[in-house]
């Protein structure tokens, strides 16, 4: 069938009547290029960024691949290639003396090969495969490169289309010996088989790394830490990464020098892991790997409005920024950053950190930790809505691992802030978590940069793993219990102010009154700590996420028919939050106090805190037309001229208000000012959230689902004006897929995979009808025009007929 042919089907047959189902085709995605990644060493621009210089040809050019557990950045080179190994457990001091993620190992092949011909390197991300071909020596040289999850384990295979024509230096190296971290450890080569191990003396880390090389063909010599193979017809590298580091609420709670058993180390494990992989062989490695990633992926496919492009990804990129506004990247970027939530956040490994799996760095920026006042929640806005609720499981593990350290967090903070409220019986002062956090810690909040706001904005992600997985068991075992405890502990952070209960201390994160002027300016000089931060009672922030998460325990309390007494109090306290206020200028305030726009702090600042119950909340929403109005006027006069993941967070709130073009707008932007040729995106430096905070994005603007009615295209701009997508999911656990084209839907279809019921918006639906897998029409109602519900079974799928 010709490709026009399959796009207008659906429309005939819904003109006469019949029903059809939506259905986006799935497409090869590629990042691609016709030259290797540049590897300029010592010409690395040095850039300030949480205190440490950054490899710009890593960052730019290399492509990533992981498993969760470990990731690779490779760089495809003919010369001399590198490849850098990330594993996520292994931590130095930091930056900041509680931990920081730091490069695991640099593995570098030389094959000296020059004067080659028909370059080509590309990531496929429907098969999460990296690939490297090109012509030297009348010899065509083939790469392949993956991360299996189920084996975890790292598979690289090199091939010459002549019979020992393959030979080059397998070089490993750990990096960063000899620094102040006073990381040990040697590399040695003994076999077919090279280890790296050694000691991270700050948690008590032991690593070690094994690459077995497995030559068909050829020589092999071990010398000092390397391996030559000489005159090869195929080589397999098998690599394999591991620490001591074994997950659990001891990791959390027990002190820096505590947290690992230094006298347990990785090697049986990783031995195991290469045993096992050597056993099942490339072909049944990769099979597995297949199976497992494109379950996965293979979920979602979208069309937005888009030809593929003939252009390498740089150039793809650069014509874009050029003016050149090619969809297809749009769409691109939203698959990359599927694919990079799989290689980075699986059910056994730990969450997704603000580089994913991949840092090649000494000191990575930030720690590469998980920052809880946006960045480690953006990473996972989106998880659900774009079908890969199972990459959210590892958060909830780490959740479950840091909880009794939460709670010895809310005690402190009770004690401290508010001494009256603290309650003796263990748990009953709920739990807590501030901004920062990585694989070993997490801190308390309360008086620094961000209020403790950061708690619900935390335990948001679990009321959406909730609403969308509609998971009985995870709800009853640990949303529920969680969402209830988050609410013990902001009762206790609450104090009373006339009618009112406000957060004390309260800051909106990160706002800084920093210069001379705004500091005559402001009322309350006294509130402007030595940093600039402005703490105060109650800003919105903090107000807006006690009413999310006291609203979310009550909605959890009713779906399990709970009776807990603390409800009441939580029921009464809801009220008296008075969480959104307008100021003079038509904003939404950032803080009480604040009159007109920007009274108080910078009024371009990244954070956007106090549109946080726009989205990720819903405290306001279309029911109130006059807050949506405020938040438009808030975002207008912010601006969209900043970082990367705060220009994701403008674009969700942007679909949220339906306003389709200035969401759009913001990606472009995004797209044009913070993303690079490898198609990670910059804070700057790199930082994963963005990809992901976008990825959200464009699932919002197709798909919105936190109101009462699923919408259907809620918020779509005039370049997407034809398209279609399939497999997002909406609350309620239903798998939408729709055809549009000029503006208008075409087709809709859904599978209820939880048996509830389905309510649905789009212009026009009131007098369609619904039709099951066989055809029949069933059951509807509408009350209001634009709407329609049913009851759905669990696994059927309906078609709309309009
Ligand atoms: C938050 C942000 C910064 C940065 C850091 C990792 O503190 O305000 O911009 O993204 O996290």
């Amino acid at each position: 069938m010709k490709a026009s042919s399959k796009v207008r089907l659906p429309i005939l047959l819904s003109c006469i009547g019949l029903s059809m189902c939506a259905s986006a085709s799935p497409r090869t995605y590629e990042i691609w290029e016709t030259e290797p990644a540049p590897n300029r060493g010592g010409d690395w621009d040095v850039v300030k960024a949480g205190g440490t210089p950054f490899d710009q040809d890593w960052e730019e050019w290399s492509y990533a691949i992981g498993n969760g557990y470990m990731g690779a950045n490779l760089f495809g080179r003919v010369d001399t290639e590198r490849i850098q190994i990330t594993e996520k457990t292994l931590h130095n001091k930091g930056i900041y003396n509680g931990g920081g993620l730091t490069s695991f190992a640099e593995i570098f092949l030389d094959f000296n090969h020059t004067d080659v011909q028909n370059y080509r390197r590309s990531l496929n991300l429907n098969d999460a495969i990296a690939y490297v071909s090109y012509e030297a020596n009348e010899v065509k040289y083939t790469r392949e490169y993956f991360m299996s999850y189920p084996d975890n384990i790292m598979v690289i295979k090199l091939c010459a289309n002549k019979k020992g024509a393959l030979s080059f230096v397998l070089r490993p190296e750990i990096p960063y010996l000899n620094k102040e971290d006073q990381r040990t450890g040697k590399v040695s080569a003994h076999k077919d088989l090279v280890t790296l191990s050694g000691k991270l003396p700050f948690f008590n880390i032991n690593y070690e790394g094994q690459i077995k090389v497995l030559n068909e063909g050829g020589s092999l010599k071990a010398n000092n830490g390397t391996f030559t193979v000489a005159k090869a017809d195929s080589v397999t590298l098998l690599i394999a990464t591991g620490t001591n580091y074994r997950p659990g609420t001891h990791i959390f709670s027990n002190a820096n020098g505590e947290k690992l058993d230094a006298d347990l180390f990785p090697h049986e494990d990783v031995s195991a892991l290469i045993a096992n992989a050597q056993r099942k062989g490339y072909a049944g490695l990769k099979q597995t790997h297949l199976d497992d990633y494109r379950n996965l992926f293979e979920r979602v496919a979208i069309n937005l409005n888009a030809e593929v492009s003939p252009d390498p990804t740089h150039m793809l990129l650069e014509k874009y920024k050029q003016g050149e506004k090619n969809t297809y990247l749009e769409e691109l970027m939203f698959q990359y950053a599927r694919y990079l939530l799989i290689a980075s956040s699986r059910e056994k490994t730990l969450p997704s950190a603000l580089q994913g799996v991949w840092s090649q760095y000494h000191n990575t920026p930030w720690t590469g930790g998980y920052w809880h006042n946006i960045n480690v929640q953006m990473n996972y806005w989106g998880a659900c809505s774009a079908n890969l609720a199972e990459t959210f499981v590892s958060y909830i593990n780490y959740f479950k691992a840091y909880f009794p350290k939460a709670q010895e967090h809310a005690d402190s903070y009770v004690k401290k802030f508010n001494p009256a409220r603290l309650a003796d019986t263990p748990g009953d002062n709920g739990w807590i978590i501030g901004t920062s956090a990585n694989a070993y810690n997490i801190s308390g909040a309360g008086g620094g940069h961000s209020g403790p706001g950061t708690g619900g904005f935390t335990s948001k992600l679990l009321m959406e793993y909730y609403l969308f997985t509609q998971d009985q068991k995870f709800l009853e075992e640990i949303g529920y219990p969680a969402m209830l405890s988050m609410s013990k502990f902001f009762s206790k952070a609450l104090v009373p102010q006339g009618d009112l209960l406000l957060v004390k201390p309260s800051a909106s994160p990160e706002q800084k009154v920093r210069k001379k002027e705004q500091l005559a300016k402001i009322k309350n000089p006294g509130h402007v700590d030595k940093k600039g931060n402005y703490i105060t009672t109650g800003c919105t922030f903090d107000q807006g996420f006690v009413w999310e998460n006291h609203n979310d325990t009550l909605i959890m309390a009713e779906a399990l028919g709970k009776k807990d007494d603390f409800l009441k109090t939580i029921q009464t306290e809801i009220t008296k939050l008075d969480p959104i206020l307008i100021g003079t200028s038509g904003q939404i305030k950032e803080y009480r106090e604040e009159e007109a726009y920007s009274d108080i702090g910078d009024p371009l600042h990244r954070h956007i805190s106090h549109l946080c119950t726009l989205f990720p909340g819903t405290l306001i929403n279309s029911d109130n037309e006059e807050w949506m109005q405020a938040a438009r006027t808030t975002l207008d006069l912010r601006g969209s001229k900043t970082t990367g993941w705060a220009m994701a967070h403008r674009m969700n709130c942007r679909a949220r208000l339906k306003e389709g073009e200035k969401a759009h707008e913001v990606y472009q932007r995004f797209i044009s000012e913070r993303t690079v040729p490898n198609l990670w995106t910059l804070h700057p430096p790199f930082q994963i959230d963005g990809n992901f905070g976008t990825m959200a994005g464009v699932a919002e603007m197709l798909l919105q689902s936190h109101e009462e009615y699923i919408e259907i295209l809620p918020a779509l701009p005039k370049a997407w004006n034809t398209g279609s997508f399939s497999g997002l999911v909406a609350r309620g656990n239903f798998v939408f897929s729709a055809d549009w084209k000029d503006g208008k839907a075409s087709a809709i279809s859904v599978t209820s995979r939880s048996g509830r019921e389905c309510r649905i918006a789009y212009p026009g639906l009131e007098s369609a009808r619904i039709k099951n897998s066989n055809g029949k029409t069933i059951k509807t109602s509408s009350d209001r025009s634009g709407r329609i519900k049913f009851n759905s079974t669990k696994g059927e799928s309906y078609t709309v007929v309009f």
